[in-house]
């Protein structure tokens, strides 16, 4: 299988122009591919992750990749897709950003400035003056085109600034000053389906000014849906994070193990550098032993060791074996924060008798209800069944001193800290 074919198997083409032309350019040897990525918040997010992996292949296959962090184009806000306009955050903001996603970049695409580069656009839009900007630029943007573009078109009514207008042609730049670069020379830009206006008028620009025989390509991925018709990537607390301080790596397996049966397959050609053979053989378990989660757990195993390592996978697993079992006793301090991140947390002050408590956390709506669960061994501390009335919840019984976990039936989960 070319590399093409393999992304078409994996469903990860949603738009391509010249597809022949560039299968016979990747034929013929390494190009240089870009995508890029506006630091809009502290971090990128699984969404992102899909362009990501897609560049990994790339490299894989023997191409030169180009992660582009728009310094620059941060500062200006991509309408592509959005209802709205988006926030306009301080440069210093945006810069503190850039440098983080470069760094998170990094991560899975190593860069060695020979087979992987990032550059900020920075670079080039901040030091572009208005009047240079209108005419070596501007005057190769007809307005009629523009307007025709459906990143434009579909933000008509909502209101769409000269600002995030004006969008379109900075990515065009970024695109024809990694095409014109020596070191770079830049043929291919990627993105999500909603980037195809922004990255087939960089396409333009270039015919333009380089000759309209000159050979440039343009790929876009599907936006990731789910079968049930809600968002992918968000979870009850928020979007899923890259930055482990924002979403555990537990967190991560856990959004992954609960994928649906519909998704999971998709979602592991996305994701995943399994071969077909095994994602084949994942399918027929999904069909025939469902209930096994098989294709969910290699799912969640792969994604949380590429993004975050496989001592946090390891701990991911152990965090969910000892939710499912109750043996809670055995995760530190740290796993139980992964666990109970977003749970609330009762502060307990000083020691308290444990009936008291029930009724405090509001796992007993009575002391007497309270007093049947612990005589019902229905109630656990720390993952041990607990039947003394006269037990006292305190610093003594926590975890490293700090979290006390208190079980009621079997998921009814508490956390108390010290
Ligand atoms: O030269 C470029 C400068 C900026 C960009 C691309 C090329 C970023 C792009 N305009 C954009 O807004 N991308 C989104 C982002 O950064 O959050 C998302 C896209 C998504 C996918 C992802 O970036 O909405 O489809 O391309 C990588």
């Amino acid at each position: 299988m070319s590399l093409l074919q393999e992304l078409k198997w994996r469903g990860l083409i949603y738009d391509i122009i010249n597809e022949e032309e560039l299968e016979k350019r990747l034929e013929e040897g390494p190009i240089t591919l870009y995508c890029g990525f506006d630091p809009t918040a502290d971090s990128l997010h699984i969404g992102s992750l899909l362009p990501i992996v897609t560049l990994m292949r790339f490299k894989k296959a023997g191409h030169r990749v180009i992660a582009l962090t728009g310094g620059g184009t941060g500062l200006i806000g991509d309408p592509s897709g959005k209802k709205n306009e988006r926030a306009m955050n301080p440069i210093e903001t945006v810069q503190k950003w850039t440098k983080m996603f470069k760094d998170q970049l990094d991560r899975f695409l190593h860069f060695d400035d020979k087979t992987a580069f990032c550059v900020d656009n920075y670079n080039w839009l901040g030091k572009l003056s208005a009047i240079e900007m209108w005419r070596d630029f501007g005057r190769h943007f007809s307005v009629n085109y523009m307007l025709a573009k459906e990143c434009v078109k579909s933000r008509l009514e909502n209101g769409l600034t000269y600002l995030e207008f004006s969008y379109m042609i900075m990515q065009s730049i970024d695109f024809l000053t990694m095409h014109q670069d020596k070191n770079l020379k830049c043929d291919l830009q990627i993105g999500g389906q909603d980037q195809w206006g922004n990255i087939t008028a960089g396409m333009e620009l270039i015919r333009k000014i380089e000759g309209s025989d000159t050979k440039v390509y343009g790929l876009t991925l599907p936006l990731i849906t789910k079968s049930d018709g809600t968002k992918f990537g968000k979870t009850e607390s928020g979007a899923v994070w890259l930055d482990e301080r924002k979403t555990s790596p537990y967190e991560m397996y856990q959004f992954f193990i609960n994928t649906a049966d519909n998704d999971v397959i998709r979602f592991l050609k996305y994701y995943t550098f399994l071969s077909k053979e095994e994602i084949d053989a994942l399918e027929e378990k999904v069909k025939n032993e469902p209930h096994l989660r098989e294709a969910q757990k290699v799912l969640a195993k792969e994604i949380v060791t590429m993004v975050h390592g496989e001592k946090a996978l390891e701990e991911a697993i152990k965090i969910t074996n000892a939710l499912f079992s109750g043996n809670v006793g055995e995760l530190t301090a740290n796993e139980i924060e992964q666990a109970f991140n977003g749970f609330a947390k009762t502060k307990l002050d000083c020691e308290k008798n444990l009936v008291d408590v029930l009724v405090e956390i509001k796992a007993a709506t009575s002391k007497r209800e309270a007093r049947q669960f612990i005589e019902n061994g229905a109630v656990s501390i720390n993952g041990k069944i607990e039947k003394d009335l006269n037990f006292l919840v305190g610093k003594a019984c926590a975890i490293e001193g700090k979290y006390i976990v208190i079980r009621r039936g079997k998921k009814n989960y508490y956390l108390m800290e010290c």
